[in-house]
């Protein structure tokens, strides 16, 4: 049985594992009521941060890794373009993007604007990461206009690493999407292993139901 330790980015790999069928496990952690309480997780990742997995002797970090491996030791899916399909590069290129590109400048323009952080002063590395994330976005909306999903026309991981990239942006309300990522953002979640998924998140479905609450939707 296939454990996932925490939310927050650990919703892709949940997701991932509904849209593959895969039993598996939450076991929640709670990064808000302190992490160094956590003896039982920081065994899985002294690092503390979420998500992680376990999977037999098997312990990883890094949401778009663990994606990676479980598609390459639970597969074949059609999830992952086979590296011939010429699907593959653009597959390739957003499932990193989405990380590197997109949630990475996010969380970092998102920290940046904690009213903790020093007040009154421009806070020119949040800025920063907001344009990094604005450029790399304009290469996931110019791949729209021409496919309805990243690769192609077949729904794949990329589509599940940037979709929360995305929903992460909607839901901290630092960046408001355009209708077409809207709209891809509404197929994507459509899904029925989404929803599945998100039955699954307790914190996730409270973060976007707060989210949609302050943005009245
Ligand atoms: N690149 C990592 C990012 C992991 C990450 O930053 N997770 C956040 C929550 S989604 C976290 O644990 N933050 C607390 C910390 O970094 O200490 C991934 O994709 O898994």
């Amino acid at each position: 049985m296939i454990t996932v330790y925490g939310e927050g980015r650990g919703f892709r790999v949940v997701w991932l594992l509904e849209e593959m069928g895969l039993a598996y496990q939450l076991r929640p952690v709670d990064l808000l009521a302190g992490v160094e309480n956590d003896a039982e997780f920081l065994a899985i990742n002294p690092a503390g941060f979420i998500p992680a997995i376990r999977d037999g002797e098997v312990t990883m970090v890094e949401s778009v890794a663990i994606m990676e491996y479980l598609m390459a030791r639970h597969g074949p899916t059609p999830l992952a373009p086979a590296s011939h399909d010429p699907a593959f590069p653009a597959y390739q290129q957003f499932l990193h993007l989405a990380e590197a590109g997109l949630a990475v400048p996010l969380y970092i323009a998102v920290v940046g604007r904690n009213p903790a952080a020093e007040a009154g002063r421009p806070n020119w590395g949040a800025r920063k990461a907001l344009e990094v994330f604005k450029s790399r976005l304009g290469l996931v909306t110019r791949q729209l206009a021409r496919s309805p999903y990243l690769a192609g026309d077949a729904f794949t991981a990329a589509d599940i690493a940037v979709t929360y990239a995305l929903e992460f942006a909607q839901r901290t309300g630092v960046y408001a999407l355009a209708e077409a990522e809207q709209a891809y953002v509404a197929r994507t979640s459509g899904r029925a292993a989404y929803k599945r998924a998100m039955a699954v998140c307790h914190a996730t479905r409270a973060w976007a139901a707060e989210a949609a609450g302050r943005s009245g939707t």
